[in-house]
């Protein structure tokens, strides 16, 4: 699926905006067909924004089920030739679409894009009505998985009930990226796959095009590269093909270099349509116990992230993006993980073209109890269908995040209880899927197990790690970390002899809690603690990353030891710094 683009043969509409919102409180509206007349006592609700902080009223904050969105629309008779397409970035987690009154496509999985052609059910030069519901349960089958609870004691209410899960950050749930209607040619472009390889100073960009619609084979292929001149480097006539540039810039965090590549469909000598996709030239490979980009060893520099904002909850904004992505170069980072699901296409957009290299993660996030006696991989859990649904939005990830430079690396799942017997066949089908759908980036499941009882270490080509002696266990006890950690990195070497990323490691910090010596909360912990993980890091040559937790404060279901959320930010929730960040400011700006 390709990220809309404006071309000469492509028009788009945004219907980003205040649309109106209806809570269903008692999931009935689906039932009732409320999408066959507009919406009755709705409110405004921004898109994109999760619905749960935007009003003052703990039932939509706290609603489990539906919720109803729609706007009016126009489309002019300038369109009447075009394919019109409906695509919602992404709605969380489960959604149906309706225009006028029609059931469009329903798609399950909140954090990924799904589109449907919508031209046979517009109605030209008049009103038109979109309607989207969206559903946050989360079950067993679902990624993220989760669980309701029923109640059934004197202690609550009948028919008391919550949403359980085991993931840490708030399920927040909404339109949570833009909702756009965009044209194409009625025989378009549909894919575009670029694997891109370097030898010597050439760069080369092997590739393949797809093109659907009426009489799609009669259609001639063109495929251009332009350099940031705008100058013609290669071209080849061709639905897949190889162009080759000479001396070429090739993409890197210190010269993030794109290339546009030019794709038109034509017909008699008429070009009909036109996609340009950005193009980075590099190669990723894990040789030994080393990552390379573009054959030369790089070390990760960065941060797990979130998609989290006051207000916004989840919603892409392009404000908080835009700011982000200054304060990871403000402080030297090089790279960060998108935990614990894909963030929005604009993210993605903003890396490749700021040199900023991606983990890109599934949302395969709180499949553990962190118990033994409670069995995650069983028939009434993680089981059959929980895998097809990872497995189906595997193929989507791939499908959207395939051509972007700056992902580097896939993961399948954080923190899974891979220390089950049964997580291994699950994990081998995930991983050998990722393998099938590209062979050209190394494949990573975040570990929380440790290195002698994970039952996947084999499956992968790094292993990422998260761990946070000091902190979870022996509270307090900063002069252990170097000790315990050593040890366990060696072992994870010792076993796999694979490149390993310490893919989190932190405290909660109340910015402007102070202590010395250092007492947890205070933001002289979060420095020592890190001081301390980082010296063993740069002891251990196999050690090619640190990704601490987390880049900002962020929004969790409330708990006994969530103060407002997780206070692991080296930036608060409002993204100012902590003491933490000049420390690592300092570190990452000198180191390579
Ligand atoms: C983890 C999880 C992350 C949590 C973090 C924490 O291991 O991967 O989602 O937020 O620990 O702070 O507990």
């Amino acid at each position: 699926m390709l990220y809309p683009r404006e071309t000469k043969s492509r028009e788009i509409k945004d219907l980003s905006g205040i649309w109106k919102f209806k809570l269903d409180k008692e999931n009935k509206g689906y039932e009732e067909k409320w999408y066959l007349e507009p919406l009755k006592e709705t409110i405004p609700m921004p898109v994109p924004a999760s619905y749960n902080d935007i009003t003052q009223d703990p039932e939509i904050r706290d609603h489990i089920g539906d919720v109803w969105y729609e706007r009016n629309f126009w489309v002019s008779s300038a369109w009447v030739n075009k394919r019109i397409v409906l695509r919602v970035g992404s709605a969380t987690h489960k959604a149906k679409v309706f225009v006028n009154g029609k059931e469009v496509i329903e798609h399950k999985g909140g954090f990924l894009p799904f589109e449907v052609e919508i031209s046979k059910y517009i109605n030209f030069d008049v009103e038109n009505r979109v309607t989207i519901l969206v559903n946050n349960v989360l079950d067993w089958t679902c990624l993220p998985p989760g669980f309701i609870k029923n109640y059934n004691d004197p202690f609550h209410p009948s028919g008391y009930r919550t949403q359980e899960y085991l993931f840490d950050f708030l399920n927040y749930a909404g339109i949570h990226r833009p909702v756009i209607l965009y044209t194409t040619p009625k025989t378009y472009i549909s894919d575009i796959t670029v694997i891109t390889e370097i030898q010597d100073k050439k760069g080369i960009i092997n590739y393949e095009v797809k093109v659907e619609g009426q009489e799609c084979d009669k259609k001639e292929v063109r495929v251009t590269v332009v350099d940031k001149e705008g100058k013609k480097v290669a071209e080849n006539i061709g639905k897949s093909g190889i162009l080759e540039i000479s001396d070429a810039q090739f993409w890197e965090p210190d010269n993030p270099y794109l290339y546009a590549l030019k794709v038109e469909t034509i017909e008699d000598g008429v070009v009909e349509d036109l996609y340009t996709l950005p193009v980075g030239i590099r190669t990723v490979k894990v040789e030994g116990n080393k990552l390379l980009l573009n054959n030369k060893p790089i070390y990760l520099k960065g941060f797990g992230k979130h998609e989290d904002a006051d207000i916004r909850g989840k919603g892409y904004d392009p404000v908080i993006a835009v700011k982000d992505f200054n304060l990871l170069k403000w402080i030297g980072a090089n790279s960060f993980r998108t935990s614990h699901y894909p963030y929005a296409e604009e993210i993605l957009n903003l890396a490749d073209e700021q040199g900023i290299l991606i983990i890109d993660e599934a949302p395969a996030v709180g499949m553990n109890f962190f118990n033994k006696n409670e069995k995650v991989f069983c028939k009434d859990r993680v089981n059959e269908e929980t895998l097809k649904h990872h497995i189906q939005v595997i193929r989507e990830l791939i499908t959207r995040d395939k051509n972007h430079p700056c992902v580097i690396m896939w993961s399948v799942a954080n923190e899974a209880a891979t220390y089950e017997e049964e997580a291994y066949e699950y994990f081998k089908k995930v991983v050998d899927e990722v393998k099938k759908l590209d062979s050209t980036r190394p494949v990573t499941i975040v570990e929380s197990s440790f290195p002698d009882e994970t039952k996947v270490g084999n499956l992968v080509d790094v292993i990422c790690v998260n761990r946070y002696y000091s902190w979870y266990t022996d509270c307090g006890k900063l002069d252990l970390i170097e000790f315990q950690l050593e040890k366990e990195l060696k072992r994870w070497y010792e076993l796999f002899k694979k490149p390993i990323i310490v893919s989190e490691y932190g405290a909660d910090t109340i910015a402007g809690f102070h202590s010395d010596p250092p007492v947890m909360f205070s933001e002289e912990y979060q420095c020592e603690m890190l001081e301390r993980f980082h010296r063993v890091f740069d002891r251990l040559d196999f050690v090619v990353g640190e990704h601490i937790w987390n880049f900002a404060d962020f929004a969790t279901k409330q708990a006994v030891h969530r103060v407002m959320g997780n206070r692991k930010g080296v930036f608060t929730r409002q993204r100012q710094p902590k003491a933490a960040a000049f420390l690592l400011k300092k570190r990452w700006c000198e180191k390579k």
